[in-house]
C-alpha cells in the first residue's frame, strides 16, 4: 500500500514513521508513506499557502494553487487512488471503514490547516471525508497519523501472522475480553483460573462471556449491530439478571 499525505508539517511524521510495526513494514516494502509539503508546491513569490477568507471572518482558508498542483503531482499516473480529507465534517472513523481503506492500494491523505481548505480542492479531488471525532483540532495531521496507524495494521504482512485481527475488540462488533500476563498473581491479584487451565473450549466460552460483560457495560449499544449467536443472546440474558 502506498500512502501520500499533503501536509504543511511533513516534520511531524518522521517519528511514528521510523518507530515499531510501522517502521518495519516500511522496511519490508508493504508500506510506501510519503509526507508531501504543501508548500513546495506554492508558486507565489513568498510560497504562501492560505489566505483571507471571502467574505470575512476569522482566520486563514488553504488556497486551492498549492493544493490542486500538490494533488496533479500525487495523482499522476494513479486513477485509482482514494482522497480523504480530515474535518469535524466528516464521517467518524471506525473499524469497518479502516477494513476497507486496508484494501486500497494507494491513498491520498490530505491534511488541513487553519480554518480549513478552500471548497474547490474538496469537490474536484476529496472522495470521502473522515473525522476522528467531535472536537476541532489546530490541523488535519494528528488526525491523519489515527487513520494510517488503525488501517496500516490491517494490511497482510504489517502485523506479522502472530497477531490475529479477528479477536480484538470492533472485529467482531464487540469489545474485548480482559487480558492477562506473568506472574500468576501480583499484589494479591489472582489471574482468572480458566485461563491457567488449559482447555482451550472453556477458555474460548470464558473470553466471549467477557467480552458480552465488557460490550454490556461500556457500549451497549455495539450490541444492536454485533454478531451475535442465540448463545450469546442467552449469555446477555444471564448477565443482565445476575452478578455472573
Ligand atoms: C478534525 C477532526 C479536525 C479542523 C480545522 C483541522 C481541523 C483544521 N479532522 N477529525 N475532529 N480538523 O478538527 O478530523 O483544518
Amino acid at each position: 500500500m502506498r500512502i501520500d499525505i499533503l501536509t504543511l508539517f511533513p516534520e511531524m511524521f518522521e517519528p511514528i514513521l521510523g518507530a515499531s510495526i510501522l517502521g518495519r513494514a516500511r522496511e519490508k516494502g508493504i508500506l510506501t508513506i510519503n509526507p508531501i509539503n504543501i508548500r513546495e508546491f506554492a508558486k507565489n513569490k513568498h510560497r504562501q499557502t492560505d489566505d483571507y477568507p471571502y467574505g470575512g471572518g476569522p482566520g486563514m482558508v488553504m488556497s486551492p494553487q498549492p493544493l490542486f498542483d500538490a494533488f496533479y503531482h500525487v495523482l499522476d499516473g494513479s486513477p485509482d487512488a482514494k482522497v480523504v480529507y480530515f474535518s469535524p465534517q466528516g464521517k467518524t472513523l471506525n473499524q469497518e471503514m479502516a477494513k476497507e481503506y486496508a484494501r486500497q492500494s494507494h491513498l491520498v491523505l490530505l491534511c488541513g490547516h487553519y480554518e480549513g481548505v478552500d471548497q474547490r480542492v474538496i469537490d474536484r479531488f476529496v472522495d470521502e471525508e473522515i473525522s476522528i471525532g467531535d472536537y476541532i483540532l489546530t490541523g488535519g495531521e494528528l488526525p491523519s497519523m489515527v487513520f494510517i496507524d488503525c488501517v496500516s495494521r490491517l494490511v497482510p504482512g504489517v502485523l506479522g501472522s502472530a497477531i490475529s485481527v479477528q479477536d480484538e475488540s470492533f472485529s467482531n462488533g464487540l469489545l474485548e475480553y480482559p487480558h492477562y500476563t506473568r506472574p500468576q498473581t501480583y499484589e494479591g491479584m489472582s489471574v482468572p483460573e480458566v485461563l491457567l487451565s488449559g482447555h482451550h473450549e472453556n477458555i474460548d466460552r470464558w473470553r466471549k462471556k467477557e467480552s458480552l460483560r465488557n460490550t454490556l457495560i461500556k457500549r451497549p449499544d455495539l450490541l444492536k449491530s454485533a454478531e451475535l449467536t442465540l448463545e450469546d443472546i442467552g449469555t446477555i440474558e444471564r448477565l443482565k439478571g445476575s452478578e455472573e
